[in-house]
């Protein structure tokens, strides 16, 4: 038996993408909950393993801790080439993979920093912290419609092969301004990220960590 990694990670969490490759791969992991959003006794869980008190963070049965989502990703996906998620170094895909990887950490997910707790930036002003959600939610849009030109998808945003890529898509998507806006914008990822949803090796996964409830695609939606 494998020995465990332990995932800080929450429902609906930048962990989910992990836990889902790590599922596909078949690793053996246990879950520290901590949604990191709902406050200071749940930042303080992971304060220990990552300064910056977020999540995911993993720390390897050798003892490593590893914070970032894409980098994390990216470990996991070289280290387990038989699985088959990323294409390999030399892969003509390869540049591709790795700028989408980096974009959308860079580009969106860091804006929810922000969108989650509007007043780190905009102050105690309801009216500063509604226009911050307001241009973020457009930022966040924007990018989605730019990385929907630039991609030609297959079954899967790189061609016919699911990547870890698709699962930090079909993850980061769902988060505001939801995925009816993502769909709007981005038509061609929204059939790889709907095929993704409905993969059947990731069926009890997604019911047990995102689960599909009613109005899902559209809750909470804010611009
Ligand atoms: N750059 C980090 C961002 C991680 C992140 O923002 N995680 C969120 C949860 S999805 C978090 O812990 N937020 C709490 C905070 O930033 O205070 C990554 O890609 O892993």
């Amino acid at each position: 038996m494998e020995k465990p990694f332990t995932l800080f990670s929450a429902l609906g969490s930048g962990g989910v993408p992990v836990e889902a490759a790590m599922t596909l791969i078949g690793l053996p992991y246990a879950i520290v909950e901590a949604p990191t959003w709902e406050g200071e006794a749940e930042q303080a869980k992971v304060a220990g393993v990552n300064p910056l008190k977020q999540i995911p963070a993993l720390l390897t049965p050798e003892g490593e801790t590893i914070t970032e989502s894409a980098a994390i990703l990216l470990w996991l996906a070289d280290r387990h080439p038989e699985a088959r998620l990323a294409p390999a170094p030399d892969s003509p895909l390869r540049g591709q993979f790795l700028r989408w990887m980096v974009f959308v950490p860079a580009a969106i997910y860091s804006l929810f920093w922000v969108r989650d707790d509007p007043s780190r930036l905009g102050g105690p002003d309801p009216e500063v912290q509604a226009r911050i959600k307001t241009a973020t939610a457009e930022r966040i849009l924007d990018c989605w419609g730019m990385m929907e030109r630039q991609v030609s998808p297959g079954r899967y945003l790189l061609g016919d092969e699911l990547t870890v890529l698709d699962l930090y898509v079909a993850v980061v998507s769902r988060w505001g301004p939801r995925r009816v806006r993502f769909y709007e914008v981005a038509p061609k990822m929204a059939e790889v990220v709907k095929r993704v949803d409905a993969d059947p090796r990731l069926a009890a996964f997604w019911e047990k960590r995102f689960p599909f409830f009613d109005g899902w695609e559209r809750l909470g939606q804010q611009v």
